[in-house]
């Protein structure tokens, strides 16, 4: 580690204090036992003349207090630790959330508003970023040192990271994981602007659609919409395939006899499953209930769904949830939309 690494994140310091602290633990440690063993190597060498024959008398209270100052030390170091990693894990609410996906050996970046990029990351300053990552291949590992920030990308799941950079400017981004031939080139950058720099950015950067957008297009072209209705709100099976009353599209023919839960309003609200457990619909639960639909069946609902497993590519899959959640602000008014 270089001493002039840039601190450019809000936890960086933090990190940095505690590794200090570690350090110089470590250091007092390795003084004390070397010290003491020098000092005594060198006291009772052959020939000084020293008294060997009484033997300090060994009390309790020295033996249980260097034990207990020992364990209070390190268990407030373990604490200290605890609880940077716990905050260190736990995103915002109000985190922006960026969608990073590795492969073999580039990182592909997808932002809400649908502006891609590769081996880059823009971000802007002083506002929680919260990485939600997946690998198509093998495992890789997203690192900034400067954010004093690093974690595993892991096929087949989702690994999230937040990081609040605090000072404009551009920093490397590595792959700290050895993926293959190429792992040595999978580096980047990420690239902190100033707010009005980043709207700027935002703005001229080419978007095509939002990835809500594109999501929509997908769960008409994957078949979703013809068991969860057209616009996420849910069939009602049976004849007719839609709840009395209904003024919306009839699901596809051939799922008329499905029923479905309604996806508006999914997005981060609690779920009760079949064995009465109850989940938060978060991109990690949505992403399995797509790719391993029978593992958690939502309650009252049968396990019809078919697996998408092999058919949705990450990026495809990263849109669809991005869907599904817009359809959250839908919930107060989906009364009205019908099915
Ligand atoms: C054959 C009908 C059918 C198709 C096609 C289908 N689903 Fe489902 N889906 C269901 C049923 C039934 C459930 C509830 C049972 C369960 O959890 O597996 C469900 C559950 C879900 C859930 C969990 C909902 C909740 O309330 O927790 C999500 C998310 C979901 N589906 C998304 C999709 C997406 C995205 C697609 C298209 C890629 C899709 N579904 C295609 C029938 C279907
Ligand atoms: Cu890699």
């Amino acid at each position: 580690m270089s001493f002039s690494l840039p601190a450019a994140s809000s936890n960086a310091p933090e990190v940095d204090a505690l590794l200090a602290a570690l350090l110089l633990m470590s250091c007092a440690v390795l003084a004390l036992v070397f010290g003491l063993m020098f000092f005594y190597v060198v006291r009772y060498r052959a020939g000084s003349r020293i008294d060997r024959g009484a033997l300090a008398e060994r009390t309790f209270r020295f033996e249980i207090s260097w034990t207990a100052a020992t364990l209070a030390i390190f268990f407030g170091l373990f604490l200290w630790g605890a609880d940077l990693y716990v905050r260190l894990f736990e995103p915002p609410a109000d985190a922006l959330k960026v969608y990073v996906v590795g492969k073999q050996w580039m990182w592909k970046v997808e932002h809400p508003g649908g502006q891609r990029e590769i081996d880059t990351l823009h971000v802007p300053a002083d506002q929680p970023i919260e990485l939600v990552m997946t690998s198509e291949d093998v495992i890789h590992d997203f690192s900034v040192p400067a954010f004093r920030l690093k974690r595993d990308v892991v096929p087949g799941r989702y690994e999230t990271l937040w990081f609040r950079a605090d000072r404009p400017g551009t920093y490397h981004l590595y792959c700290d994981q050895f993926c293959g031939t190429d792992h040595a080139h999978m580096v980047g950058e990420v690239v902190v602007l100033s707010g009005p720099d980043y709207r700027k950015w935002l703005s001229v950067t080419p978007g095509s659609e939002t990835l809500a957008a594109q999501g929509q297009a997908l769960f008409i072209h994957f078949g979703c919409s013809g068991c969860h209705g057209g616009n996420g709100a849910g069939s009602y099976g049976g004849p007719g395939g839609s709840p009395p009353g209904s003024t919306g599209q009839a699901p596809a023919p051939s799922y008329s006899t499905v029923r479905a839960p309604p996806l508006v309003g999914l997005y981060g609200s609690p779920v009760p499953l079949s064995d009465g457990s109850v989940v938060i619909a978060d991109d990690r639960y949505i992403r399995d209930s797509i790719l391993d639909p029978g593992a958690q069946i939502v309650a009252s609902y049968q396990n019809v769904m078919p697996s998408f497993a092999g058919q949705i590519s990450e990026e495809d899959l990263v849109k669809l949830i991005a869907y599904i959640k817009s359809l959250g602000a839908q919930r107060a008014d989906a009364g009205q939309t019908g099915g």
